[in-house]
């Protein structure tokens, strides 16, 4: 695939449209068709055109196009939604020219997800007593619990200083002096080449926090991973936050770090840690871990 988008002639230009100033970047392929690969998707629209350019203006003016097929053969335009390095494949087809158009606006809609799975503990089951309740969607070592918000062993309520989107539970360390959860993600493919040319951003975030004047403690670190796997650079950790932190009031503080995505990264890791420092329970909370792209 990557030897025929090479051998393609490709144009990438930036237009701005004077309508709302979104820097639209269109990168146009010869001879070649894209091909989705997914059963699900196809064509939202198949217009006739007279000619090239008015094809990639219908695509242009659509806000749901992300991708267009313009077969000189029989002067067919087609839209799609998709977005090719995510769902479909390029393949040598003469006479055809694929479009894709990528505005910031659209890729920011893309990137406001949070790819981390159950950061916000509210997948799954929760504690409402003293038993451990292993994060749903988390590696886990130790004892380290999914539970409700007045959860009198965890202690933290719904209540005290933190989120005001915390939903009903949180993570915290419960018996273990020291307790883990982590979990690896890819990154989707559409987003590689912008990661290589070190366009992307990361914002890590979370609310964490203790109890009294414990200085049980939260910290949350992201890693990345290559291809082969291997990490590059250094872990970012947002965290502890102390009872000094706090004034000794039970609650969770936001901590967030931003930096730029090391080019080659193709998945990331999120390890969280829990460590005792006073009592027989592990009081230090975590809950709404969050990680955002942007560019
Ligand atoms: C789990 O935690 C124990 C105690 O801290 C440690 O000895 C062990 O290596 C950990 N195992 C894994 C898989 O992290
Ligand atoms: C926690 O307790 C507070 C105060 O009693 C109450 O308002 C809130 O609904 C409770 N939340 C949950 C999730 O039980
Ligand atoms: C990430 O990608 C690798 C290599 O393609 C694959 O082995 C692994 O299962 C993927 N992990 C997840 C969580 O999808
Ligand atoms: C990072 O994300 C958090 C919430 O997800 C948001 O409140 C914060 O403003 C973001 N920070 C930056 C620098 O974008
Ligand atoms: C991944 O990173 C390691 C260590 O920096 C490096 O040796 C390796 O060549 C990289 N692999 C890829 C596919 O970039
Ligand atoms: C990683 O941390 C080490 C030691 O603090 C520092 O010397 C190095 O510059 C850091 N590397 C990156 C890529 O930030
Ligand atoms: C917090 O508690 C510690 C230990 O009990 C005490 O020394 C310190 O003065 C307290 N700080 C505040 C701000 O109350
Ligand atoms: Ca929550
Ligand atoms: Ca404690």
């Amino acid at each position: 695939m990557k030897s025929i988008l090479l051998l393609s002639l490709s144009i990438v230009i930036n237009q701005s449209l004077a309508k709302n100033s979104h820097t639209i970047v269109l990168s146009i392929f010869y001879n070649v068709r894209y091909l989705c690969v997914d059963p699900q998707c196809s064509p939202f629209t198949t217009v006739v055109t007279p000619s090239l350019r008015s094809c990639q203006s219908a695509c242009l003016i659509n806000t749901n196009c992300r991708t267009a097929i313009f077969d000189q053969s029989n002067l067919q335009c087609e839209l799609f939604i998709d977005i090719v390095r995510q769902y479909g494949q390029m393949i040598t087809n003469e006479n055809v020219v694929t479009m894709t158009a990528i505005d910031n606006r659209q890729l920011s809609a893309i990137s406001e997800r949070n790819w981390i799975i159950n950061g916000d503990a509210e997948t799954g089951p929760c504690a409402s007593d003293s038993s451990v309740i292993s994060p749903t969607d988390w590696n886990h070592n130790g004892t380290v619990t999914q539970a409700y918000y007045n959860n009198t062993y965890s202690t933290h309520k719904s209540t005290e200083p933190g989120p005001s989107d915390r939903g009903n539970c949180h993570f915290y360390g419960q018996a273990s002096s020291t307790t883990t959860m982590w979990q690896k993600q890819n990154f989707t493919s559409y987003f590689y080449s912008l990661i290589d040319d070190q366009t992307v951003r990361f914002n890590f975030s979370a609310w964490i926090g203790g109890a009294g004047n414990q200085d049980d403690a939260v910290e949350a670190s992201l890693m990345f991973f290559n291809q082969s796997n291997q990490m590059i650079g250094n872990a970012t950790t947002i965290g502890p936050v102390r009872a000094a932190d706090r004034g000794n009031v039970t609650s969770l503080l936001f901590r967030q770090a931003n930096g730029q995505v090391p080019s080659g990264t193709r998945s990331f890791e999120v390890l969280v840690k829990f460590t005792r420092s006073s009592g027989t329970y592990d009081n230090g909370a975590i809950d709404n871990i969050v990680l955002i792209l942007n560019e």
